[in-house]
């Protein structure tokens, strides 16, 4: 995987994710990223233009860096909306809010928007059914309009303790399949996979040329190489399946930023350069 592109995935300052927080200002955090070799990084807003997209993409460009995804999962960690939400006003706003996410993003310059814990959980209040029926139409609804901005909407599985369903590349890929948009598409977190795969290789063989983008993060959701996780068998299976997409470190930043920042792309580069 000749010349893979690694991106920092940051959390804004302030922002309530539980991971990847900076606590650095976001000039240092993308400043530092720049030096260490990225070539991008990812970013998981505090709310919709905070940080302010045009800023952010100057920025960025200052240091020769891109932005390889927005995050969504502010809207409901900030501001507890979600696609399954029981009361319909909630799921309009999330809609709504996802559309302005869509506009940030498009304006920032990122390449990706991804759907993670704005999913919500079944165990709200809808059944099953119903509440796959709800996202189905919320996910064919922003994916369309992300293709009209020329935005790839990706689909993350989570862990059990984040969310109650989407948990495997099996089922993510029977969503899917059903969404039916070229731009819709999948992304992998090897934290995540660690806890829900029976084998996480053989996760990635499944998810095949669907695969748009990969999260990296140990066992532990410290950098890769600071847990148990087995990265040389996840190695072989992106490169069995060609991957020719970006690697994104989203991690603690433990023992400190710039700590884990140099250990994950040293890690990457160790691993795929
Ligand atoms: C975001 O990419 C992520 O992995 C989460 O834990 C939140 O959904
Ligand atoms: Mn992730």
């Amino acid at each position: 995987m000749d010349g893979v592109r690694t991106s920092l995935y940051l959390a804004a300052p302030g922002s309530k994710f539980w991971a990847s927080g900076v606590s650095v200002p976001l000039p240092t955090a993308i400043a530092r990223a720049a030096a260490l070799g990225y070539d991008a990084i990812e970013i998981m807003p505090r709310a919709v233009d905070d940080p302010e997209p045009d800023k952010l993409r100057t920025l960025t460009a200052q240091h020769g860096l891109t932005i390889a995804g927005i995050a969504s999962g502010f809207l409901a960690v900030e501001q507890g909306l979600s696609f399954t939400h029981p009361d319909p006003e909630i799921r309009e706003e999330a809609v709504e809010a996802f559309h302005r996410c869509l506009e940030m993003a498009q304006r920032a310059g990122a390449a990706t928007v991804s759907i993670g814990v704005v999913r919500g959980k079944l165990s709200h209040g809808l059944g099953h059914a119903q509440a796959m029926a709800h996202l189905l139409a919320c996910v064919r609804e922003v994916g369309r309009a992300a293709q009209a901005r020329r935005l790839t909407l990706v689909l993350e599985p989570g862990n059990r303790y984040e969310t109650d369903f989407l948990h495997t590349v099996e089922e993510t890929i029977a969503f899917l399949e059903a969404v039916n948009l070229p731009n819709v598409r999948l992304m992998l977190d090897t934290f995540h996979m660690n806890i829900e795969e029976a084998s996480i290789a053989a996760a990635v063989h499944q998810a095949g040329p669907r695969l748009e983008h990969v999260h990296f993060a140990d066992s532990n959701r410290h950098a890769p190489g600071w847990g148990h996780l087995d990265f040389a068998a996840v190695a072989g299976a992106l490169r069995a399946i060609g991957y020719r997409g970006g690697i994104g470190l989203e991690m603690m930043f433990e023992p400190d930023f710039d700590a884990a920042a140099r250990q994950g792309i040293e890690f990457v580069r160790r691993l795929l350069g």
